[in-house]
């Protein structure tokens, strides 16, 4: 287990390298890759088994990231595990580059899942999850969905099957910033109570602060004890947590910070203050 403390600095710098990388790109979406940057931290490094020299280990767990607009913070995850060198993230959203706008499994290592059309994930994961299970391959699957995302009327099918077929090694994550593309969840389609909704489907869920280190690594491990239900995580969060001119602005859903002044701030608000480019040139754990 990481300690915590390490674990923030970590999210600081997946943040950092998240608004260099859509400076650069000049599109691309923020708000949801700050969200769920402790979602993914704590994830990577203290809970999913995996090899990023062979992504394609049988025995991993699998990672699936079925809200794709947010590779962003996918992708600067897995540069800072090394599953690839952290330059191909300057290369974001460029024409055949491993790093496209939406995930492509083909493209780029330790991509288990080509999204970008919502609500497609937990069905996938649900079929890996049965699959692994049948195999007696001690996989896990964990799959990261948005609220708004749960919109999608294939999420339900996909969580009654989940239930049915007992898969206790399945575990959702619901990004629970109540904003989706064009305003508040509740208004554009309410969810709450989502839990309750979880729950009835046959479900264990955890309701908990997303941006918490500990309590996201103590909820993976409550998943992990589960022998029956699969469990969903809804990780309360802030939607472009950690940049103060975004949090909370759905404006900031599908838009990148502007090079120079813009991404500058970004940086500062996350208590960097070396010129943004410079962090392109350095590597992952140099400060600035
Ligand atoms: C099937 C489908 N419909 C619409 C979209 C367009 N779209 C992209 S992101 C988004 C909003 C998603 O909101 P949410 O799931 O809450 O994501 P987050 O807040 O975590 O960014 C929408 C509607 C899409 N990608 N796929
Ligand atoms: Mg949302």
């Amino acid at each position: 287990m990481v300690d915590t403390k390490e674990l923030e600095e970590v999210s600081r710098k997946i943040r950092r390298d998240i608004m260099v990388m859509l400076a650069e790109a000049g599109s691309g979406h923020s708000g949801g890759s700050l969200s769920a940057t402790e979602i993914m931290v704590s994830l990577f490094w203290n809970v999913l088994r995996h090899d990023p020299e062979n992504p394609d280990w049988e025995e991993r767990d699998w990672f699936v990231l079925s809200k794709g607009h947010a590779c962003p913070v996918l992708y600067a995850v897995l540069a800072a595990r090394g599953f690839f060198p952290r330059k191909e993230l300057w290369t974001l959203r460029k024409l055949d580059t491993i790093l496209q706008g939406h995930p492509h499994r083909l493209k780029t290592p330790g991509v288990e899942f080509s999204a970008g059309s919502l609500g497609q994930g937990l069905s996938l994961a649900s079929g890996v999850a049965m699959g692994l299970k049948r195999q007696g391959n001690p996989g896990n699957v964990y799959v990261l969905m948005g609220d708004g995302e749960q919109n999608e009327g294939a999420i339900w099918e996909a969580g009654m099957t989940a239930a049915q077929y007992d898969l206790d090694n399945l575990c959702g994550i619901c990004d629970r910033n109540y904003l989706m593309i064009d305003g508040n969840t509740e208004e554009v389609m309410g969810l709450d109570p989502l839990a309750d909704k979880w729950r009835a489907f046959g479900w264990q869920v955890f309701e908990i602060d997303g941006h918490d280190l500990r309590q996201m690594t103590y909820a993976y491990e409550r998943f992990q004890l589960e022998k029956k239900r699969p469990t969903m995580i809804i990780a309360n969060t802030i939607k472009g947590k950690g940049v103060s001119f975004m949090e909370n602005q759905a404006d900031w859903h599908g838009a990148p910070p502007k090079k120079g002044e813009q991404v500058q701030q970004a940086l500062g608000d996350l208590g960097f203050t070396a010129p943004w480019e410079d962090f392109k040139k350095h590597d992952f754990d140099w400060v600035g």
